[in-house]
């Protein structure tokens, strides 16, 4: 931890790649994880162009569940810690593979949604896209005003990535000083390769994750925990100390809200 603090405190200009894990802590279900979306369901089945083709209404009642899910949870620790981070880094730029929303939630600006947005609806007819952050849809499948078809606003399997986020993606993981890679088991590609171009420019690469990933042999610090516990006492080692003495003295009741100044 102290060698990734050093070099957090050296750069000028860092870069993070997030996946499901950092949303975990705040009862996101993760894509591989235990009860994760992919074991009840085949993301065949439903996160491509072709499942929804096939059958919109299926894809949009997985779509509309995981939205009823997601309403009702909140940004964790580790997202709080990584707007912070943003706040006092010259050049920062938050790459994330979650179409929750959770980091902008908790006050991250500089967000590349490199996969899309569940909130977001875009119409197969007109094209146009709009936000809807409505928990459960009143009608399913969604119908856009011209009466075409809504589908999510995330990127399916087999779809490119926005052209646009995408390059500003490679641009910051090629300009960095130091990529963080928090909570991503690296297997979705191009995504995962971000850490290896940043790593090939020459900037150090920092992995968290509770369990190893096909990166964490390559990178220059692998810190083994939960991203909610380790990224605050990565960038806010001070308030993560009086979190937890906080914590602990309150040992009786339930833990206070972390403090935030
Ligand atoms: C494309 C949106 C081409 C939808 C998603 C190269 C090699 C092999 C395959 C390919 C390749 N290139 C392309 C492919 C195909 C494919 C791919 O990568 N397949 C994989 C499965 C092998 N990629 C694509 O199809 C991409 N498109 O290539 O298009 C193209 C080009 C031009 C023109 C036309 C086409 C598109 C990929 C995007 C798909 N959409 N999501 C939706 O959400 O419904 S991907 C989705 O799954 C997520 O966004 C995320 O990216 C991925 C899940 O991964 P993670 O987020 O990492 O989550 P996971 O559960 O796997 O892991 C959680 C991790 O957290 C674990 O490591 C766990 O240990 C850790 N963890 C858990 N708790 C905690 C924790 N860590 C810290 N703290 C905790 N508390
Ligand atoms: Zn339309």
């Amino acid at each position: 931890m102290s060698a990734a603090r050093e070099w957090l405190k050296q750069a000028r200009s860092v870069a993070v790649l997030t996946g499901a894990g950092v949303s975990a802590e705040s009862g996101v279900p993760t894509f591989r994880g235990a009860g994760g979306l992919w074991k009840r369901q085949r993301a065949e089945n439903l996160a491509t162009p072709e499942a929804f083709a096939r059958d919109p209404k299926l894809v949009w009642e997985w779509y509309d569940w995981r939205r009823t899910v997601l309403a009702g949870l909140k940004p964790n620790p580790g997202h709080y810690a990584l707007a912070e981070l943003e706040k006092r880094t010259p050049n920062f730029t938050l790459i994330t593979q979650n179409v929750d929303g959770l980091h902008e939630l908790a006050g991250s600006r500089n967000v590349l949604r490199v996969h899309g947005s569940i909130w977001m609806l875009r119409c197969l007819t007109c094209g146009s896209e709009q936000q809807d952050r409505r928990a459960s849809l009143p009608e399913i499948p969604p119908r856009c005003t011209c009466g075409g078809l809504l589908r999510p606003g995330v990127v399916w399997f087999g779809e490119a990535l926005p052209t646009a986020v995408w390059r500003a993606a490679e641009a910051a993981a090629r300009s960095c000083d130091l990529l963080l890679v928090i909570g991503t088991s690296a297997v979705v590609y191009p995504a995962a390769g971000l850490a290896h171009l940043a790593k090939s420019s020459g900037a150090r690469v920092v992995e968290i994750n509770v369990a190893e990933t096909p990166l964490s042999r390559e990178i220059d610090e692998f810190l083994l925990g939960p991203s909610g516990e380790l990224l605050p006492q990565l960038i806010s080692p001070e308030r993560a100390r009086r979190n937890a003495a906080a914590a602990r003295f309150d040992g009786t009741r339930m833990p206070r809200r972390p403090v935030r100044s």
